[in-house]
């Protein structure tokens, strides 16, 4: 504290959003940074699960302020959907802030979304399906909607319009689809302003303020160093940078706002959508890690792909991001397993990598050199020292830390709130 990122140091799902949980009552807010709802954070607190998508996980947390920064693209229908959906549990979301800055999601980017990745058959991305890459497409070509312009008819208007010439003919001439109007996306758009308005603030500002005052910001990012349009797997990423200087400018504040750099990282490797993936396993290992683990989509329920724990991947997140420490999650499901492989190297075509790869070929062509680690039987659940885990668990986090590029700080051993082991 009193400025932390929280970032995927794999392909996603790494369990953010509980990560984030753990910070719980030093946190004054949470900002979400770059993606949309394509994310999904899930958070167990008691006996209540919480599937977040759009809003940020701090709020769950009374006295949090949640903040959707400009980096983040917003479909407002999804946005009121996950409101209401808290409130009817009794959660209040009152104190939400949205960036002026923000980009919308409209009608528009999840059909083209959708269609486009129809259309590309074999060499479909998998997305999410959710419009953030034509969303984010729009944004950088200059013709995005942002939050501020729906305060405004005309300008929105003449925005849809200008957005939709070019739409219009892709949709029709290239896709074979009915032209989509402006005043049907106009209207969708304008049923929310007014719930909207009094959500709209000058983020960077009160974030620059609240640091200011020594209050205490986590950065939260969406998606993954690995799916990071500049420093992942290209073009089986997202659309936005998901790594650290993606908590800058998509919150609007400098470097000094940012003291610690938490990596989370899963005790093994998952993936969803398309992309090489080196340590990918396709035996029973590979069901036994999706079951074990629970490894569905929380916003698809797209079953993932999984792997053993991949350490050049951690050393790049390390690197990448400047990971002052590591979050590992999920060690509890490995238990049972008798010997854990851990891959430490690749080889590619006869050559040895002991860092990733930069070029595409030959990360698509990596294929793991592992080594083996001695695995425990033991249910880890219950453990709440470090001291507590069975030699061979300890051994293993050891072993993760000396190859990751940074200390190993908490150990998840369960989905629940308190169901971690703090070491530093
Ligand atoms: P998109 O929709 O344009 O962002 O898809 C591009 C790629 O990014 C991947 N992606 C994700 N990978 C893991 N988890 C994500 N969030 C959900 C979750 C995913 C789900 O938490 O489970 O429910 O399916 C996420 N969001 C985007 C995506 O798979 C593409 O490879
Ligand atoms: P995120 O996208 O990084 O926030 O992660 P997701 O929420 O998509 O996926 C992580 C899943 O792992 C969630 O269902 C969490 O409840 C769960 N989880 C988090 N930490 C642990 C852990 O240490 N052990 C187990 N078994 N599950 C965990
Ligand atoms: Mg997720």
């Amino acid at each position: 504290m009193p400025g932390v990122a929280i970032i995927g140091g794999q392909w996603g799902d790494e369990g953010k959003g509980k990560a984030t949980d753990l910070l719980g009552d030093r946190i004054d807010y949470v900002v979400k940074f770059n993606g949309g709802n394509n994310a999904g954070h899930t958070v167990v607190i008691g006996d209540e699960k919480y599937a977040l998508h759009l809003l940020p996980s701090g709020i769950l947390s009374p006295g949090v302020v949640p903040v959707i920064g400009n980096g983040v693209v917003v479909d407002l229908d999804v946005l009121f959907q996950e409101i209401d959906a808290l409130e009817s549990r009794g959660i209040d979301t009152s104190r939400l802030r949205v960036s002026a800055n923000a980009h919308v999601i409209t009608g528009y980017h999840t059909t083209i979304d959708k269609v486009t990745e129809r259309f590309l058959g074999k060499r479909q991305i998998g997305t999410t399906g959710r419009g953030i890459g034509p969303t984010y497409a729009d944004k950088i070509n200059r013709i995005g909607i942002r939050i501020q312009d729906l305060f405004d008819e005309n300008i929105l208007r003449q925005k849809i319009e200008a957005a939709l010439f070019q739409k219009n003919h892709l949709l029709v001439k290239v896709y074979n689809r009915r032209a989509i109007t402006v005043d049907e996306i106009f209207e969708q758009l304008m049923t929310h302003v007014e719930r909207l308005r009094p959500m709209v603030a000058d983020t960077p500002l009160e974030l620059h303020r609240a640091l200011a005052d020594d209050k205490n910001v986590v950065f939260e990012a969406g998606q993954a160093t690995m799916l990071d349009v500049d420093h992942g797997t290209y073009p089986f990423v997202t659309s936005s940078s998901a790594t650290i200087g993606g908590a800058l400018t998509g919150s609007g504040l400098g470097p000094q706002a940012i003291h610690r750099v938490i990596g989370i990282v899963k005790a093994y490797i998952t993936r969803v959508g398309a992309g090489p993936f080196p340590t990918e396993l396709f035996d029973e290992w590979g069901d036994l890690l999706a079951e074990r683990g629970g490894e569905y989509g929380t916003t698809t329920g797209r079953r993932r792909r999984t792997g053993w724990y991949d350490a050049p991947i951690a050393r790049y997140a390390a690197r990448i991001n400047g990971v002052t420490d590591f979050v590992m999650t999920k060690l509890d499901v490995l238990s049972g397993i008798e010997r854990i492989p851990v891959c430490v190297a690749y080889d590619v075509d006869g050559v040895r990598f002991d860092e990733m790869p930069i070029n595409q070929s030959d990360f698509h062509h990596a294929k793991p050199i592992y080594e083996e680690f001695p695995g425990w039987e033991e249910d880890l659940s219950a453990a709440r020292e470090f001291s507590e885990l069975p030699r061979n668990a300890q051994d293993y986090v050891l072993a993760l830390e000396e190859m990751s590029g940074a200390r190993i700080s908490a150990i998840g051993i369960g989905p629940k709130r308190d169901q971690i082991i703090q070491r530093h």
